[in-house]
């Protein structure tokens, strides 16, 4: 892992990227995304950090999907009932991609997908990857983003999906250069990490230098920031079922 030649240079060096603009267009309506746990709810975390690289103006709302009257009403809107789920100008988009795409389109001149068609297909290919895989990882070391476990004994399933995220990590850091996955700008790609890295650093998960770089730059996203300091003001309840759905 270690001793990889990237392009990419150290993340304290590097400039800061230059925030998004947040303008709302004139006619625009607010958009509403329901989301579950701050804490707990790597899914929730991805449709909002996304939302925000999109820069439409939106509304979250945390529903509680374990409550009977919650399910039916979110059945209503999204026929998986799973969040996060966006309200906007009459549609219902569920679904981490779903969402992406949908903003994608609403929104092109966000770049919430690279606008280079050779990293464009590599961002679309892990965010599909991180999508549909990496279910040992997400079922043995879910999102808590309170929690800190010392001494985290990584099975080995769970150890071949961190080896790869992390061989991901750094074939797109080295031929884009970094310090995000797709070069100078976020993208909808670290908006699909985002919560790994946390699961890397609430089990202690040991990275080399290019990675630990990456996962920094992570750490320093205002929007990151701000959804991990909400998380920690979440009130703790109905908690221990979600904790363990491998879906987190
Ligand atoms: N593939 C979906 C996964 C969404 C998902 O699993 N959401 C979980 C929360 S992280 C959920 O809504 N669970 C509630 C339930 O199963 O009732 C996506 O990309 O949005």
């Amino acid at each position: 892992m270690s001793g990889v030649k990237t392009r990419s240079r150290p993340a304290a060096a590097r400039p800061a990227v230059k925030p998004r603009p947040m303008r709302q267009k004139a006619s625009e309506p607010v958009a509403k995304l329901r989301i579950s746990s701050r804490n707990y709810s790597s899914w929730s975390m991805r449709g909002w950090l996304i939302l925000r690289l999109s820069g439409l103006p939106f509304r979250t709302e945390v529903a509680q999907p374990d409550d009977p009257r919650t399910r039916a009403e979110l059945l209503l809107n999204s026929s998986s009932i799973l969040l996060p789920c966006l309200e906007h100008d009459g549609a219902a988009v569920w679904d981490t991609l779903g969402i992406a795409e949908y903003l994608n389109e609403l929104r092109p001149e966000a770049g919430l997908f690279p606008q280079d068609r050779l990293a464009r297909a590599r961002c679309r290919s892990i965010c599909g990857e991180m999508h549909a895989g990496f279910h040992a990882l997400r079922s043995s070391l879910p999102m808590n983003l309170k929690a800190h476990v010392h001494g985290f004994t990584v099975w080995s399933a769970a150890r071949a999906d961190i080896e790869r995220i992390l061989h991901l990590w750094r074939g797109c850091l080295e031929e884009w250069g970094g310090p995000w996955l797709f070069g100078a700008e976020r993208c909808v790609a670290d908006a699909m990490f985002a919560p790994v890295v946390t699961r890397f650093r609430t089990y202690e998960v040991k990275l080399d230098e290019v990675c630990e770089g990456y996962a920094r730059t992570i750490e320093g996203w205002a929007d990151f920031r701000e959804w991990v300091e909400a998380a920690q003001q979440e009130p703790e309840a109905r908690i221990t079922e979600l904790e363990f759905d491998a879906e987190f």
